[in-house]
């Protein structure tokens, strides 16, 4: 993965949480949520599940648990939905922003296969009929050392594991993008070994924290932040994160992984957020918020410690990085 320079952006631009939620209850209760959030676009208020990605403010969203870390601000949405990673899209920061219009989010099939009782299938619509929607503030951490803070919207990946019945015989999980040359013009180009693999051990998927989002800032997600669902691992490095799944497939072997095939010394199976185990080719000891202009120290398992510490116990985490 190469290395990019962090876009600085004034702290002026920076929506402090209590804000931002202020002004969401203001819009919601004057009825002009979805217009002002989708910055100047004129949609009502779409339906829940009938939604157009980036536009229209989600319905019903439950205050999560997990609200945001003190002293820490939001990134913002504009931040958020011009610089980030989705390389079937471009190979720079700014090329998912750009191009990620051509991606066709209805309708949208996820199948559900391997070790499990009964293999499926079913359409976005039915998730989102069937899992109450939550709001969490989790912070994400990229391996190339740029990090935010983002309100999530989506439900915990345990309960649709739960639903799907695995076998004893399902070790580890596996999630799969789309790979459509169609709507997606880099995975014409073997930038990475396509479709976009991640996977986890299963405890490490059953973990509460584990989050399928299907939304961010209180609005349906972006095209180019990975609709109309994507993972959000929080303790671990931005590209655990799968974007745009398609499927989910249980397995009892441990999976080899997009980044581990494409560099295998550089990029791990766990990929824990940790600031003591560098990348071969640069530190992970300290971190740049998109939008700050000073550099704060990276913390271990991004923060989560207390929630995901014990799933390494035992581990060489030098070794298994
Ligand atoms: N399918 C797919 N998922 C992906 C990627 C990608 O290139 N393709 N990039 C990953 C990386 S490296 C990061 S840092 C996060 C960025 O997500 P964001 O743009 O929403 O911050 O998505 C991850 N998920
Ligand atoms: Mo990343």
């Amino acid at each position: 993965m190469p290395r990019f320079q962090v876009p600085r952006i004034a702290s002026s631009e920076i929506t402090p949480y209590e804000h931002y939620m202020e002004r969401r209850a203001f819009l919601r209760r004057i009825g002009m949520g979805s217009v002002a959030l989708a910055a100047g676009s004129l949609l009502s208020p779409t339906a829940r599940g009938q939604a157009e990605d980036g536009s229209g403010e989600i319905e019903k969203v439950v205050k999560g648990k997990f609200a945001l870390p003190a002293d820490e601000k939001l990134t913002p949405y504009e931040s958020m939905t011009t610089y980030g990673n989705f390389y079937e899209f471009g190979p720079n920061k700014s090329s998912p922003g750009k191009n990620a219009h051509t991606l066709r989010t209805r309708p949208w099939t996820i199948s559900v296969e391997g070790e499990v009782k009964k293999p499926t299938s079913f359409g976005i619509e039915d998730i989102l009929k069937s899992y109450p929607l939550e709001e969490r503030v989790y912070r994400l951490r990229c391996v190339e050392g740029w990090s935010a803070v983002i309100p999530w919207v989506g439900f915990p990946l345990a309960e649709l594991i739960k639903r799907a019945e695995p076998t004893g015989n399902a070790k580890y999980v596996e999630f799969i993008s789309l790979a459509d040359p169609e709507q997606m013009p880099y995975t014409r180009v073997p930038v990475l070994d396509w479709p976009y693999k991640e996977a986890l051990r299963m405890d490490e998927a059953m973990n509460p924290l584990a989050l399928l989002a299907v939304g961010m800032y209180g609005k349906w997600m972006p095209k180019q932040n990975g609709a109309p669902i994507r993972l959000v691992l929080p303790w671990k490095y931005g590209f655990k994160s799968a974007k745009s799944i398609v499927k989910l497939r249980f397995v009892e072997k441990p999976p080899t992984t997009t980044w581990m095939q494409t560099g295998p010394d550089e990029y791990g199976f766990y990929a824990n957020v940790n600031p003591e185990v560098p990348h071969p080719r640069w530190s992970q000891s300290s971190e740049r918020r998109l939008g700050e202009f000073l550099k704060r120290k990276t913390l271990m398992f991004n923060g989560y410690a207390e929630q995901v510490a014990s799933l390494y116990q035992g581990m060489d985490l030098a070794k298994n990085f």
